[in-house]
């Protein structure tokens, strides 16, 4: 029979293309081995003591090879400690990456995600350049820093998710082409099947489908947490049947949700193919879940699941392992033959065991560097006979008998010579050695906290607020509303949102109108759900907008803390500068009213918010030339506005956008020479009553205002002030021991501030209680004029 050309052709055609679909799967088949092959070789070297701590993708790598197939540029991962395999099959992150971050390498060449900082599977891909400029996220594939918190994914994938959305509906923000494609981006967030009986997940899932954004949910669902299996974790033991209720249906809000097999490659390309397009195409979210999952070595490296699973599940997780199947599927569907298969797991073995090897030698050059360096330096002491009871040799001995030694152990050795000789110009060299390690060893393990870009809000010295000579008196509201105001129409980036924040314009009327004139997707209402706000905004910031996002009153922040504390305060440090999310907490506190409505937890924000500015302004004025100057830069920072501060009248400033008040530069708003009062926000107001009094009784109060808590008094002004007066109290509304104990220790240790007291220093602060509802409760519960009168004049005594 005679075959014409136009058959030919498409008998090619089919050809190539069944040749590319073929090399696809051969090409997943063997991601999946390499993958697999890391996390065998990776628990080894935790139980071989290489490494501390592991836990591994294995059983997860065939539904990931999928997911990753449908993952384009600009996308972004929100995922968790499990996904390694769509890693290494986006290309975000080699075995040999993943080695050295096991290994807790600190060099960023080696561990670029992390920097040693973090566990393994805690991958990062860059975002900001080290100017603290937003790279361009639209051309390469995104993963978010991964976190160890179970379900600590799921709020910020919210942000990364309504950032597409806002970026395919606001045309203000259609400019930013670095960062968006007309929202085409989709937002894959992985979560295990337990970690969904955390709160952020239905919070999360619930949003999503309030707000229709294009979020990708992929729960793996191996059965257990740990050893606690699905049947205490789960309603009707099935994520998917329970959230049967969120199913999208035609003219209505939802998820679409979907149900696929871990062990079934063709099935899960087939429906993730579809659904990821259908949510990229409609912003419609969707949950994917992927049941019969397995996990081959167990949880981590820190048990066995023998302990917890029956016999039958081991057995049955041993025959429906992932590769297994995929192995028989190839091999059924003659895509491949059993020769071309073993030679694709023996390459993986061999590929996986040099990367591991190198991250190893990359580990550990340096270390071996300075163990040589350490021994020549005791050879030397030993030489000049300064060995007087031999203990040198010993230290050197021992490390060099140290068959894998860390830094610290060159640190304890250095240290320990110090020690045993007296000699100040024998020891010189070995202290010199031990601080320039310490150096290092502290610019690896401690720096990037904050930006480190010339762009960082730290390097601003401040603008004064310039006022025209018949500027208006306004109440304090109303200075926030004209700065809003004239924020959104000067800063692109800018996008608030919260409770009550869109059509009423915040419970105090800061963004009153603003809704109207700029717009929904720029100023707007959520559910009442702070966690998620948190992460709405935290993940928005991530793809460089600049959200303000609302607790609305302080008391609230406890709900919204945890993706503050864990992600945005961590994040800059913890990818050592590759991401940043510089949101904006506006919030506000102090005196209202009752247990719910004055609370000051601010120590509560000391101790977990350390990454953030925390800017207290006394004022609206203030806190305009504060949210100018944080939003300079890339830093996170929460600006908590006194609750009382509203009604108060103020003077506007005429250069709203300008004017700039520098961080951890206190404020001396009244001189005095007796006694330094140092205070922050609406308690202020209360002391400027005791000074007025104190100064009718001849006692001269100097009162500062630190308008700043992170950072604080960065030059010492208060120092300054207490050389002067040589006495000093702090005051604030935080329980005894909060705040302004951490204020009295930052001037008494760090400025040395003990050595310029006549009298003891003390500090006045809110009870230990909750604060009494009432005015009396008020009275009674938070200091007074009359208390620190009181104080005051006794200190005077002294
Ligand atoms: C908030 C929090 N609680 C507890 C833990 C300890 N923990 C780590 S993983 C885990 C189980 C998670 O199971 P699952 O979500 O099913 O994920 P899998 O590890 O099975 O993939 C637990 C309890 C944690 N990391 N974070
Ligand atoms: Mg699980």
């Amino acid at each position: 029979m005679e075959i014409s050309s136009s058959t030919n052709e498409l008998l090619s055609s089919e050809k190539l293309s069944f040749d590319r679909f073929r090399n696809e799967v051969i090409n997943d088949y063997r991601l999946a081995c390499e993958s697999r092959e890391t996390s065998l070789l990776g628990r080894k070297e935790v139980l071989t003591g290489k490494a501390k701590f592991g836990i591994f993708g294995d059983g997860k790598e065939v539904a990931q090879v999928a997911a990753a197939k449908f993952f384009k540029p600009g996308d972004f991962l929100s995922g968790y400690y499990r996904d390694q395999t769509f890693a290494f099959a986006t290309e975000t992150a080699t075995v040999e990456e993943f080695f050295s971050q096991l290994y807790a390498d600190p060099d960023p060449a080696n561990d670029p995600h992390s920097a040693g900082r973090q566990m393994n599977s805690h991958f990062a891909s860059p975002f900001v350049n080290e100017q603290g400029e937003w790279l361009d996220l639209v051309n390469r594939k995104n993963i978010t820093s991964g976190m160890a918190p179970t379900a600590a994914q799921m709020p910020r994938s919210l942000g990364l998710a309504l950032a597409s959305k806002l970026f395919r509906h606001e045309k203000t923000y259609r400019q930013f082409s670095h960062l968006s494609n007309n929202g085409n981006e989709v937002c894959f967030c992985t979560i295990g099947d337990a970690s969904t009986s955390e709160g952020h997940f239905w919070e999360t899932v619930n949003a999503a489908g309030v707000m229709q954004v294009p979020v990708a949910f992929f729960v793996w669902d191996d059965g257990y947490g740990i050893s606690v299996p699905k049947k205490f974790q789960t309603t009707k033991g099935s994520i998917s049947e329970a959230l049967k209720g969120m199913q999208k249906k035609d003219g209505s809000n939802g998820i679409e949700i979907y149900k696929v097999k871990a062990w079934d490659y063709a099935g899960m390309c087939e429906i993730f193919e579809a659904g990821i397009q259908k949510i990229r195409e409609t912003h419609t979210p969707a949950l994917f879940h992927v049941e019969e999952v397995t996990q081959p070595q167990g949880h981590s490296t820190s048990g066995s699941h023998e302990r917890y699973k029956p016999t039958e599940r081991l057995a049955w997780e041993r025959e429906w392992d992932g590769n297994k199947k995929m192995r028989e599927w190839v091999l059924e569907n003659e895509l491949a033959s059993e020769e071309e298969l073993n030679d694709i797991e023996v390459h993986a073995k061999e590929l996986v065991r040099a990367g591991k090897q190198l991250a190893w030698e990359k580990f550990y050059a340096p270390i071996k560097e300075q163990v040589i360096k350490t021994a020549s330096l005791f050879d030397q002491l030993i030489e000049h006979g300064a060995d007087i009871h031999g203990d040198i040799v010993k230290i050197k001995n021992a490390l060099q008998a140290n068959r894998e030694p860390t830094r610290k152990d060159v640190l304890v050795a250095l240290h320990n010579a110090c020690e045993h000789i007296d000699n100040a110009t024998w020891i010189t060299p070995i202290k010199d050695y031990f601080n320039e390690l310490k150096k290092a060893g502290l610019n690896s393990y401690s720096s990037h906290l904050y930006s480190e870009a010339a762009n960082s809000p730290l390097k601003i010295t401040g603008t004064e607020a310039h006022y025209d000579e018949h500027g208006p008196v306004v109440n304090g509201y109303e200075v926030l509303n004209k700065y809003f105001d004239a924020l959104f129409s000067g800063n692109d980036k800018v996008v608030a949102f919260g409770e009550d924040v869109g059509k009423i314009g915040d419970v105090n009327q800061g963004f009153a109108g603003l809704q109207a004139k700029y717009g929904e997707n720029r100023i707007f209402d959520c559910g009442i759900r702070e966690l998620t706000i948190m992460g709405q905004g935290i993940g928005l910031a991530m793809r460089g907008l600049r959200p303000i996002a609302e607790i609305q009153y302080i008391d609230y922040l406890v709900y919204g803390l945890q993706p503050l504390t864990d992600d945005a305060a961590s994040l800059h440090w913890r990818s050592k500068g590759r991401q940043s999310s510089p949101l904006i907490v506006r919030t506000r506190g102090h005196r209202l009213e009752g247990i719910w409505h004055s609370g000051s937890p601010m120590a509560m924000m000391l101790s977990t918010l350390r990454g953030f500015h925390i800017a207290v302004p006394r004022n609206m004025v203030q806190a305009v030339g504060l949210y100018n100057t944080i939003l300079s830069g890339n830093d996170p920072a929460i600006v908590v506005e006194s609750l009382n501060g509203y009604r108060l009248k103020e003077k506007l400033p005429s250069n709203l956008l300008e004017y700039q008040v520098p961080l951890g530069v206190p404020e001396i708003i009244r001189e005095g020479s007796d006694i330094t009062i140092v205070s922050y926000g609406s308690t202020l107001r209360i002391i400027m009553e005791a000074a007025e009094t104190l100064q009718r009784a001849g006692i001269s109060c100097e009162i500062v205002d630190v308008q700043t808590l992170l950072p604080f008094d960065i030059h010492h002004n208060i120092l300054d002030s207490l050389k002067r007066t040589n006495r000093i109290v702090f005051i604030d509304e935080d329980v005894p021991g909060g705040a302004a104990a951490y204020m009295y220790n930052h001037v008494m240790e760090i400025q040395g501030g003990y050595r310029w007291l006549d009298v003891a220093p003390r500090t006045i602060t809110g009870k230990a209680h909750r604060p009494s509802y009432g005015s009396d409760g008020d009275y009674f519960s938070k200091p007074n004029a009359e208390e620190i009168v009181d104080v005051i004049r006794e200190m005077m005594l002294e």
